[in-house]
C-alpha cells in the first residue's frame, strides 16, 4: 500500500424510516475509527469518508402521511438527527449526502440516461408480489406459508405496473469474472461465497422503476415513474464524488478501484452485485471492496420497536460518555461477526479495561510523576545507566504499535484495540514491579521508569484517538504535550521532550459503583419493561382461562378481620438472587418509616434490575419467617396463582409506608 494513495469509505445510506440506533451507530463507528485511522497515517486530505440518509421510496411517503407532513419535511427531521447523533459520537465525516438534494437527483437522472443509451434498460409489464417495507417483490416460493413476506412476516400487495427494467441479466459473467479477479472483492470470504453462488444460480432482469407511489426521483422523459429506491440510493456513493471536481480522485481509475464500502450483512447483494452491474453498465470504475460486517442483537434478542430494545446510542453516551461507547462496540466482536449487545457487558469492559486498566494506569503514573519526579518527564544525566533493562518494555510499545498498524490494515479495529490494551496491561505491570519499587531505592532510576511510562502512555494517546478521539485527546493533554490537539503515529521510543510538565486531571473513566450500575440498568431497561406491559396489558386474554380461577370463597371475614393486615405501599431499593435458589430474590424496601428485607419467589418472573424502583403493595405485619436462610419481614403482594403473572401497584404516586385499606 501506498500511504499517499487515496483512501475513501462510506457507510451506507440510512433510511431516514428509524431514527439511529446502536446499528447504525455501530457501521458509523467502525468506519469512522477507520477513516481517523488512515487520515493519521495518510494525511487528512487523503482520507474521505462518506455518510448520509437515504430518503426516498413508499415507506417514507406513508410514514410521512400518517403524520401529516410532507415527506420532505420528515425526511428534515430525522436526517437532522441522524448528523446530530453523529456529532455525539464524535464521528468525523467529510460529507453526508441526502438522496433530496439536488446535486444527487441530477446525477441518478444521469446515470439512467447512460444505462439506457447501453441498451440495459427497456420497459415493459410486470406483475408481481410487492413488500412495502423490504422495497422488493418476491416470488411465491419464497414466501412463508399464508403468504407472507420472509422478513416482515405481512402480507404483500399484488403490483401490476408497466415499468423499467435493467438488464442485470447481462452482468451474470462479468460478475462473476470480476469476483475471480478480484478474490477480496467481498470481505469476509463467507459473503463473497454467497453473493457468487447467487449469481451462478442464474439474475433476472431487476425491476427499476414504480408508479404507485410518488415520493423518489422520476424517471427521466416519463415523470409518471419514480427510479426504484435502491438504484437512487446506490448512486450516492458516486453523486457525492462528482462536485467539486477534486473529489474525483477518490473514485480511482479503472485499474485502480478506492472506494470501500462498509455495510450490514443484509445488504451485501445490493452492493456486491446490482452496483457492480450498474456501473459495469455506465462504463464506470467499479469499488474496491465491500466489508460486510455482522449483526447485532441485544440480550440475544433482534431489536425492534415493539420489544422496546432498541438500543439509544445518543442517550448512551450522555449517561456513560460517547468514546466508552465506541470502545465497547469497537473490542466486542471482530468485524464480520455477529454480536449481541449487553448493558452488563458494557459496563463490565468500562469497569475493568476502560476504567481500572487505562484510567488507572494515566492516573497513578502522573500522580507518581508529581510526587517522585517534580511533576515532570526525566530521563536522567547524560552517561548515567539505568539499574534495569528498560528494553522490554520498548518492545511491547513497539509489538503493539506494529499489532494496530496489522490489524488495521486487515480491517480489524478489535485487534487493534486488544493489542493496545495488552499495552496498557504491561504499562500497569511495569508501575507495579519497576517504577514504583524503585521509589523507595533509587529515586534517580525511578524518575527514569516514570519517565518510560509518560513515553508508553504518549504512544497510547496517539494510537488510541481512532477509536477514543476525545480521551486520546485528554490523555495527550495531561502528558503536557505541547500540541496535545495534533494527530501524529508514534516515530521512535522517548520523544517526549526532557522537562515536559504534566498536567494531571479529572480521571479518564470515572468508575462506576454498584449503586449507579444498578441505576443505569433500571434506566436503559425501561423501554423493555414498557412494551412488557403493554403487551401484558393489552393481550386480551389472561394467561389462564377462566376455568382455571379458583371458586370466589364463601368463608366471609369482617371489616376487623381484614383491618388486622397491615399493608403499605413499599418502593424496592434493591433486589438480588440468592445462590442456589433459582426461585427466590432478597429484596430490600423503603416501608416509610423503616427498611425491610423480604424473600419473595420473583425470580422466575423478573429480573433483579427491573425491581429496583418500583413501588409494590406490601403486607408489613406478616410473621417474620426464614426462607432460603434469610429472614423474610413481610411480604409483597402480587398477582398470580400458580406462577407470578404481575406486581401490584399504584396507579399514582405516593410515598413509600401509605396504608392501603
Ligand atoms: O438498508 N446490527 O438502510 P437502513 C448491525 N437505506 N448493523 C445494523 C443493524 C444491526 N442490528 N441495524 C442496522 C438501508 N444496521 C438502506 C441502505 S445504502 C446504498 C442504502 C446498519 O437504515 C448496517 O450498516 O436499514 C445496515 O446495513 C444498515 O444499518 C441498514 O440501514
Ligand atoms: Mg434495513
Amino acid at each position: 500500500m501506498s500511504e499517499a494513495s487515496p483512501y475513501f469509505l462510506t457507510t451506507p445510506i440510512y433510511y431516514v424510516t428509524a431514527e439511529p440506533h446502536l446499528g447504525h451507530a455501530y457501521t458509523t463507528i467502525v468506519g469512522d475509527a477507520l477513516c481517523r485511522y488512515e487520515r493519521i497515517r495518510r494525511g487528512p486530505e487523503r482520507v474521505f469518508y462518506l455518510t448520509g440518509t437515504d430518503e426516498h421510496g413508499e415507506k417514507i411517503e406513508r410514514a410521512a402521511l400518517e403524520q401529516g407532513i410532507t415527506p420532505q419535511a420528515f425526511a428534515d427531521r430525522v436526517a437532522a438527527q441522524y448528523r446530530a447523533a453523529w456529532q455525539v459520537l464524535h464521528i468525523r465525516y467529510d460529507d453526508f449526502i441526502r438522496t433530496t438534494e439536488p446535486r444527487h437527483e441530477a446525477v441518478v437522472q444521469r446515470l439512467w440516461r447512460t444505462m439506457q443509451e447501453r441498451g440495459d434498460i427497456y420497459k415493459a409489464h410486470y406483475e408481481g408480489l410487492y413488500c412495502v417495507a423490504c422495497e422488493s417483490f418476491y416470488l411465491e416460493k419464497d414466501l412463508l406459508e399464508g403468504g407472507l413476506c420472509p422478513d416482515h412476516k405481512r402480507p404483500l400487495e399484488t403490483v401490476r405496473e408497466e415499468g423499467y427494467f435493467f438488464r442485470l441479466s447481462r452482468y451474470e459473467q462479468p460478475l462473476l469474472q470480476h469476483y475471480a479477479a478480484h478474490p477480496d472483492f467481498v470481505e469476509p470470504p463467507m459473503r463473497l461465497n454467497e453473493v457468487r453462488a447467487f449469481v451462478e444460480r442464474g439474475l433476472r432482469d431487476l425491476s427499476i422503476s414504480r408508479s404507485s407511489f410518488r415520493w423518489g426521483i422520476p424517471v427521466p422523459g416519463d415523470p409518471g415513474h419514480v427510479i426504484y429506491v435502491w438504484i437512487d440510493a446506490l448512486t450516492n456513493y458516486w453523486s457525492a464524488m462528482q462536485e467539486p471536481p477534486a473529489r474525483r480522485a477518490f473514485w480511482g481509475e479503472p485499474d485502480r478501484p478506492v472506494a470501500i464500502h462498509l455495510v450490514g450483512k443484509e445488504i451485501t447483494r445490493f452492493h456486491a452485485v446490482y452496483w457492480p452491474a450498474m456501473l459495469m453498465s455506465a462504463g464506470l470504475p467499479l469499488p474496491r471492496k465491500i466489508v460486510a460486517h455482522g449483526w447485532w442483537t441485544v440480550d440475544g434478542e433482534k431489536m425492534s420497536k415493539t420489544l422496546g430494545n432498541v438500543v439509544d446510542p445518543v442517550a448512551l453516551s450522555a449517561d456513560i460518555g460517547a468514546d466508552a461507547l465506541r470502545y465497547f462496540v469497537l473490542r466486542e466482536v471482530p468485524l464480520g461477526a455477529d454480536g449481541d449487545f449487553s448493558y452488563e457487558a458494557l459496563l463490565s469492559r468500562y469497569n475493568s479495561e476502560l476504567c481500572n486498566d487505562l484510567g488507572n494506569l494515566l492516573n497513578r503514573t502522573l500522580v507518581m510523576v508529581e510526587r517522585y519526579s517534580e511533576g515532570v518527564a526525566q530521563r536522567g544525566p547524560a552517561g548515567w545507566q539505568p539499574p534495569f533493562d528498560p528494553g522490554p518494555l520498548i518492545a511491547a510499545a513497539t509489538t503493539a504499535r506494529r499489532q494496530v498498524e496489522e490489524a488495521m490494515a486487515a480491517l480489524q479495529p478489535s485487534r487493534a484495540l486488544e493489542a493496545l490494551f495488552q499495552l496498557v496491561r504491561e504499562g500497569n505491570t511495569f508501575v507495579e514491579r519497576v517504577a514504583y519499587p524503585l521509589t523507595r531505592t533509587d529515586p534517580q532510576a525511578a524518575r527514569y521508569a516514570l519517565y518510560l511510562v509518560l513515553e508508553v502512555l504518549r504512544w497510547l494517546g496517539l494510537m488510541l484517538e481512532p477509536f477514543l478521539p476525545e480521551r486520546a485527546v485528554e490523555i495527550r493533554r495531561q502528558l503536557g504535550l505541547a500540541q496535545p490537539e495534533q494527530s501524529a503515529w508514534p516515530v521512535a521510543f522517548g520523544e517526549l521532550p526532557e522537562g515536559t510538565a504534566v498536567r494531571r486531571g479529572a480521571t479518564l473513566f470515572p468508575r462506576i459503583d454498584a449503586d449507579r450500575r444498578q441505576a443505569l440498568l433500571h434506566k436503559w431497561r425501561a423501554g423493555r419493561r414498557a412494551a412488557a406491559q403493554s403487551e401484558a396489558g393489552s393481550s386480551a386474554a389472561p394467561p389462564s382461562s377462566a376455568g382455571d380461577l379458583p371458586p370466589l370463597r364463601t368463608e366471609l371475614v369482617s371489616l376487623e378481620d381484614f383491618q388486622r393486615l397491615d399493608v403499605r405501599t413499599a418502593r424496592i431499593l434493591s433486589a438480588e438472587r440468592i445462590p442456589n435458589k433459582d426461585r427466590l430474590l432478597r429484596i430490600e424496601l423503603d416501608v416509610g418509616l423503616c427498611r425491610r428485607t423480604v424473600v419473595a419467589g420473583l425470580a422466575a418472573a423478573f429480573s433483579p434490575e427491573e425491581l429496583v424502583g418500583r413501588t409494590v403493595l406490601f403486607l408489613a405485619n406478616l410473621k417474620p419467617a426464614k426462607i432460603g436462610g434469610v429472614l423474610s419481614e413481610g411480604m409483597i403482594l402480587a398477582v398470580g396463582r400458580e406462577h407470578i403473572a404481575a406486581l401490584t401497584t399504584t396507579d399514582r404516586q405516593v410515598p413509600p409506608g401509605t396504608p392501603v385499606r
